[in-house]
């Protein structure tokens, strides 16, 4: 790596999606799986493997998610990962009662912020919040980014099946929009009321249901009218868009077919085309998707400078990914883009403190 540093490469690595656990969150959990308690289905099934198995795959990744330290550090190094925007993980305090959720929220935060305060070339974080109670949310929020300096809103999809475009939830969205940090949209398991043939199949976890749920959760929140209501709102959703852009012509034709008809109370006119929500409010990171066709076709959609890397750490860690996105065949400057300026201004991330970052004369070598 000391030929790739960020000074001879122009521009910082920033990670977009990278996960934390606490071990209290983790203590939690296996209480709920213990007693058969937590009522989610995708739960079970997702933490029930996280903490349950032990093979290699998941001892790594439980031990990797607690850490903020030496090990997430020499990873990041051994990956050129510069910088991780840190949140925790899914389903986070979804699932718990409201107390813990309060409780699970303030720890994670105030660990959070701790990190990013000992390291802050290398970290940023999203705050959790305990989105069951949306007054207490929008103060864990306040305290979150007013007081701790947190970024934005790590939202992990549904909250025990109840979805972000409810009203009771709107207060947490003028909350984001009026600090201007972004919520991302990070997946959760199916709800259960859409979990069991995917789960019968094996198919409930990251390699497809995941996407299931959240693109819908993200569709849901655009036909709603969320953006109308909050035209400056910021939103990030990983995985390319969970494959929304890749049914954007099909989402506007049916979107204004169904208006015309009249067919349901819940699709009414929108402002905008679903699909131009993309290009105003939207901002994708290739989490999971380190795959040059789907990039460039989401780029193409969504415009070049609203796609950003994310790795996914701990779950995806895989240097070559790194690579492949290395080698896109964009300009330099859109690859600025693509690694450190676009995640820069949309979750307002400080300069780098270190002297070497982004000297112009470093892209021509
Ligand atoms: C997995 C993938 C788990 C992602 C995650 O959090 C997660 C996985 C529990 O592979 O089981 O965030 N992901 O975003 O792709
Ligand atoms: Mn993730």
């Amino acid at each position: 790596m000391t030929d790739n540093t960020d000074s001879s490469r122009g521009y910082r690595r920033i990670a977009a999606e990278e996960a934390y656990a606490p071990p209290e969150l983790f203590d939690l959990y296996r209480r709920m799986l213990d007693a058969g308690t937590s009522n989610d289905r995708g739960f079970d099934s997702l933490m029930g493997f996280y903490l349950g198995s032990d093979a290699p795959k998941p001892v790594a990744v439980r031990r990797r998610l607690q850490d903020l330290g030496d090990e997430r550090l020499a990873d990041m190094d051994a990956t050129g990962i510069d910088h991780q925007i840190l949140a925790l993980t899914s389903p986070g305090t979804n699932v718990l009662d409201l107390a813990a959720a309060r409780e699970i929220a303030t720890i994670t935060n105030d660990r959070l912020a701790d990190a990013c305060r000992r390291h802050p070339d290398r970290f940023s974080a999203l705050a959790a919040l305990p989105l069951q109670d949306p007054d207490a949310a929008v103060r864990e929020l306040d305290r979150a980014v007013g007081d701790l300096g947190l970024r934005g809103i790590i939202a992990n999809s549904h909250i025990g099946g109840s979805y972000l475009d409810e009203s009771k939830y709107r207060p947490i969205f003028e909350a984001a929009e009026d600090l201007g940090v972004p919520v991302y949209l990070h997946p959760n398991t199916p709800s259960n009321d859409m979990i069991d043939p995917l789960r019968k199949a094996g198919l409930d976890g990251a390699i497809f249901g995941f996407g299931v749920e959240t693109g819908m959760h993200l569709l849901k929140l655009i036909t709603s009218g969320l953006f109308d209501r909050y035209p400056n709102l910021k939103l990030v959703v990983g995985h390319l868009g969970e494959a929304l852009p890749y049914w954007l012509h099909r989402i506007d034709y049916m979107h204004a077919a169904q208006v015309a008809a009249g067919r349901y109370d819940t699709i009414r006119p929108l402002q905008r085309k679903p699909s131009e929500y993309f290009r105003h409010n939207i901002w994708l990171t290739t989490s999971g998707m380190p795959w040059q066709p789907a990039i460039m076709f989401a780029r193409e959609v969504v415009g070049a400078d609203r796609v950003m890397y994310a790795m996914d750490y701990p779950y995806q860690f895989v240097a070559e990914e790194v690579t492949t996105q290395d080698a896109l065949p964009i300009s330099d400057a859109e690859k600025k883009a693509f690694f450190d300026t676009t995640a820069t201004d949309v979750f307002g991330l400080r300069a780098p403190t270190t002297a070497g970052a982004t000297p112009s004369s470093a892209l021509r070598s």
